[in-house]
């Protein structure tokens, strides 16, 4: 099965709320990033925690060792499951995070490698490799690797094997859902679901991944 996974990129409490409840039954977890937390706070975990979904914070976190530990703190302390670090920052900053996660029991993620065309500018000539060997010193949870380049994330696999891969990048930033579900862990959908005119309908469709 490959997990859906809604980027709730939504900077309005009530709207996200909205958004996050009528898409619950079709979805595995909600990913929140800077533009709803930085609209809420982080108590918008306490809000989102209804429908009982693991809630991952995608702060793409990439500072130096105590920084990165003194906002993961945080993250897990207000309620999350999971947090979304940064690799290119080296691996003792990375560790840092992953160490709270597993403290507080979560999970941790690590960017291997953007979705985003702009990506390519310095993640190229083995970069998102050596990041995603990285994740596996460092005992990561996963990786992040992107849904636009579904070759890039077959290379990956083979880096971190068994280790869960989240893939953004379909939809809206023109990867197709088909091609990568059956090579990830999990899809991260935000825009095709939550700026649908009916978004539980939208995650209902892209939901046929979790057969
Ligand atoms: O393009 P969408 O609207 O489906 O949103 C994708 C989400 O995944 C969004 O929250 C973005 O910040 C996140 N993300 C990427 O798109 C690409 C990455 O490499 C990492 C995270």
């Amino acid at each position: 099965m490959t997990e859906l996974i809604l980027a709730l990129d939504v900077p309005d409490r009530k709207r996200a709320l909205k958004i996050a409840e009528s898409c619950a039954p079709f979805i595995d977890a909600i990913k929140v990033g800077y533009p709803l937390v930085l609209s809420t706070g982080l108590s918008i975990t306490e809000d989102l925690a209804g429908p009982g979904l693991p809630l991952i914070a995608d702060f793409k976190i990439a500072d130096i060792p105590n920084t990165n530990r003194l906002i993961c703190e945080a993250v897990f302390s207000a309620g999350f499951d999971a947090v979304i670090a940064h690799g290119f920052v080296g691996s003792d900053a990375a560790r840092a995070c992953i160490e709270v996660a597993h403290s507080h029991s979560g999970s941790a993620y690590i960017v291997a490698e953007m979705s985003h065309p702009g990506a390519t500018e310095f993640f190229h000539d083995g970069v998102a490799e050596r990041i995603a060997k990285l994740a596996v010193a460092c005992r990561a949870d996963g990786i992040i690797a992107p849904a636009t380049r579904p070759e890039r994330v077959v290379r990956l696999r083979q880096i971190v094997g068994e280790k869960a891969i989240y893939s953004p990048g379909v939809g809206a930033q023109g990867g197709d859902l088909d091609t990568i579900a059956g090579l990830v862990d999990g899809v991260i959908v935000g825009r095709s679901i939550y700026a649908a005119d009916d978004p539980a309908a939208a995650a209902e469709r892209l939901s046929c991944i979790r057969r």
